[in-house]
């Protein structure tokens, strides 16, 4: 299946370390998101993303990888995310695992199936944070710094304003936003109801909801209507 991911408005983001039922994965597959994304920060494996990506594929919704751990490159999704951490403190997570995995796996690599997203973290509690050690105490000309350069310079497709678990400053994601011309602006962070998925869908031009497929089922569902709805 060919993803355009400049279609996408709003995208479901499942973790492959967390669990959820058939049933509430049903839901999830039908609810009209534009493409569910698989990926987490920490726990993902080949078993378990294998796992999820078949459950998944019992649907006929678009179905993405976003690779955090080489180890858990599971061949079968329609497209792989690579993020590159543009704001990390550690190059590791800018260009280092990057590399590892293009000499592991350069040759077999079809580039037409994968798509670079340049993260700029900005939740300093999260989990990708600390991870990445992500400087994440950014003015807003900081951040549009980030987002040319993510653009401009390394010609990325994605620019993804990471709040993960809380939601985030939508004047300054509307004011990244507004400096892309190519890219893309994804934002995540703390989407937990329907207006808060139109608010970050007025912001922003690819809404993702992770958390809250966990956390509040129901209410994550209603924000698939919310964006449509902008
Ligand atoms: C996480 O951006 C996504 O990578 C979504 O964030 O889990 O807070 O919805 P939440």
């Amino acid at each position: 299946m060919k993803i355009d991911i400049s279609k996408w408005r709003h995208v479901f983001k499942l973790d492959p370390d967390r669990s959820i039922t058939d049933e509430a994965l049903e839901k999830v597959c039908v609810s009209g998101t534009d493409a569910v994304m698989v990926g987490g920060t920490s726990g993902v494996t080949f078993d378990n993303t294998v796992d999820l990506l078949s459950r998944i594929r019992r649907f006929e919704v678009s179905c993405v990888l976003e690779i955090s751990d080489q180890e858990a490159i599971v061949p079968g999704f329609d497209l792989y995310l690579i993020p590159i951490v543009l704001n990390s403190g550690d190059p590791e997570w800018i260009v280092g695992r990057h590399q590892q995995a293009v000499k592991e796996y350069g040759p077999m690599m079809q580039w037409d199936q994968i798509v670079a997203e340049g993260y700029v973290i900005l939740n300093g509690q999260s989990t990708a944070a600390k991870v990445t050690r992500a400087r994440t105490e950014l003015d807003a000309a900081e951040v549009a710094a980030y987002a040319r350069l993510g653009e401009r310079l390394f010609h990325l497709p994605v620019l993804y304003m990471e709040y993960s678990g809380t939601f985030g400053d939508m004047e300054l994601v509307r004011r990244t936003a507004g400096l892309l011309d190519c890219a893309r602006l994804f934002y995540g962070g703390g989407i937990d109801s329907a207006d808060r998925a139109r608010q970050a869908a007025e912001a922003a031009h690819t809404v993702i909801v992770g958390n809250a497929v966990y956390d509040c089922l129901d209410r994550a569902l209603e924000t698939v209507q919310a964006v449509q709805d902008v």
